[in-house]
């Protein structure tokens, strides 16, 4: 098949008119946000029109941003179930383009008085937020060659330099919403902005310090939905479904949730058009998803691999890991959550299980434990120090942490498997580097020494005891001898399975 995914081609599927003006800057153009902010951006368009088309920022990559101008920048959102595959095509953008070969766009793109709403999702990763300092990396050399000048390159130095070209500007109302995975990710984002403006001399920072206070907000938002990577498999199963060649498909499973504060300083889409919840509680929806969800999600996907499974559902297929994923969910992570006003906890909680399950998805266990240095310090310490405070011990947690060192740090001699070795980890030269003579000591070192999860955990000596003896279990006697031990010293002896 030859012929591109274009505007006037003949679809099965509708394609919405092109939008009449972009409203929105996107930072990060990957599959997440093309199947999840654009999807009810798309919604907001058909249901109240207005000029919030999004141009879309890739950081380095190329392929989808080339991809995209060869089809009139649409492309399709595949919703995967066992049931089938549903097609849709948002059809909102209307440029897109690569940070690093047009690095002085973006400050000028942020300073375009018609660029309202600034949007992120440059996953966990991608904040410069240093987990053992708690503060602006400023020792990154990304960050530290954005405070020196020149085109900026990280994203907290694109937007700092970016609001400084608009504040010398007009000086128009923005709001800079990130969509990733953090705990309170418009606060952090402000934090860490306002951090990069201090380092810069008074006088040339304060007034985009005075401008952030009057005309600059920061929403948290909570965002929800499983996206894998996307396969060749995909591309031409939704090509035989078009009857276009679409390069740049996007798989999704069918659920999907938004929770935004509505602080929207220069006007915002009519998201709710699309199923967005504005609530004043996204931060219990936050902890709700990042410990329920995420911090699960983190252990199926160790434990997974190491027992060889490809993707989450093969994870979760298998007894002992499903034992041990309802463990941690109902026993340590669902103890330190509130509901947020009208969520039901034992029905969202069967609904994580069926989505995990969805065996048409193929999210693979690699893909969820990417990174996990920096997603567990957002999934693991709040819960690990209520469980101590409620007098409990987290063993479940601890298992999650020993599972994650036995992927991206494996004693020499043990053989994690090839789901394991294929995760990436900015982490893992570190944690590689460090000499290896038993859990205990590898424990020590990442969470104490490193401190790979923060201040609180590398004080907490009974964790990371716990840690590195399971981590030993695991070497020595297995994973499942790992789960076993840490189910059988749980609080809670017998978890109650979905
Ligand atoms: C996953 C998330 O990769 C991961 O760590 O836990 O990407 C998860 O699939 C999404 O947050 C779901 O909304």
């Amino acid at each position: 098949m030859s012929a591109r995914l274009r505007r006037g081609a003949t679809l099965p599927v509708p394609v919405p008119a092109a939008p009449s003006g972009a409203g929105i800057l996107h930072l990060g153009l990957g599959s997440f946000h093309r199947a999840h902010q654009a999807v009810y951006t798309a919604a907001a368009l058909r249901a109240a029109g207005g000029d919030w088309g999004i141009v879309g920022v890739a950081s380095r990559s190329r392929r989808v941003v080339d991809a995209l101008h060869a089809q009139d920048h649409l492309y399709s959102v595949a919703t995967v179930s066992p049931e089938g595959t549903t097609l849709t095509v948002p059809g909102v953008h209307t440029d897109s383009y690569v940070a690093a070969d047009d690095p002085t766009r973006v400050v000028s793109d942020l300073a375009d008085p018609r660029i309202r709403i600034a949007t992120l999702t440059v996953t966990e990763n991608g904040y410069s937020f240093s987990p053992s300092t708690q503060r602006l990396d400023v020792a990154d050399p990304l960050v530290a060659a954005d405070l020196r000048g020149g085109d900026p390159r990280s994203s907290i130095g694109q937007l700092a330099r970016g609001l400084q070209r608009r504040a010398a500007g007009g000086g128009e109302p923005i709001a800079i919403l990130s969509c990733d995975n953090l705990l309170s990710n418009g606060s952090h984002t402000e934090r860490l902005v306002r951090a990069f403006l201090h380092e810069l001399p008074a006088a040339e920072a304060a007034d985009t310090l005075a401008y952030l206070d009057r005309a600059v907000t920061f929403p948290s938002s909570m965002v929800d939905r499983i996206v894998p990577s996307t396969t060749a498999e995909l591309t031409d199963r939704v090509g035989a479904l078009l009857g276009v060649r679409d390069e740049v498909p996007v798989p999704a499973e069918p659920f999907t949730m938004w929770a935004v504060e509505d602080r929207f300083a220069g006007g915002r889409p009519a998201w709710e058009a699309g199923g967005a919840v504005f609530t004043d509680e996204v931060s219990a929806y936050e902890l709700l998803k990042v410990r329920l969800l995420n911090g699960t999600h983190s252990l199926i996907a160790y434990l997974g691999a190491l027992r060889g499974a490809p993707t989450i559902p093969d994870a979760i297929g298998l007894a002992e890991v499903e034992a041990a994923a309802a463990a941690v969910l109902r026993h340590e992570y669902e103890p330190s959550v509130v509901a947020p006003a009208g969520v039901d906890i034992g029905q969202y909680e069967r609904d994580l299980f069926s989505r995990w399950g969805n065996s048409a998805l193929g999210h693979r266990t690699s893909q969820v434990g990417s990174d996990g240095s920096v997603k567990l310090g957002q999934r693991i310490p709040g819960p690990v120090a209520d469980a101590f405070d409620r007098g409990e011990f987290p063993h479940l947690i601890a298992l999650t942490v020993a599972a994650y060192l036995a992927c991206i740090a494996p004693p020499t001699g043990f053989d994690p498997g090839p789901h394991a070795a294929a995760m990436t980890d900015p982490a893992r030269e570190r944690l590689t580097a460090v000499a290896v003579r038993g859990g205990r000591d590898l424990a020590a070192r990442a969470i104490v020494d490193l401190h790979l999860f923060g201040e609180d955990l590398a004080h907490r000596t009974a964790f990371v005891d716990r840690v590195g003896d399971l981590l030993d279990t695991i070497v020595q006697r297995g994973v499942d001898s790992a789960i076993a031990d840490s189910l059988s010293a749980s609080t809670v002896l017998a978890p109650t399975l979905p």
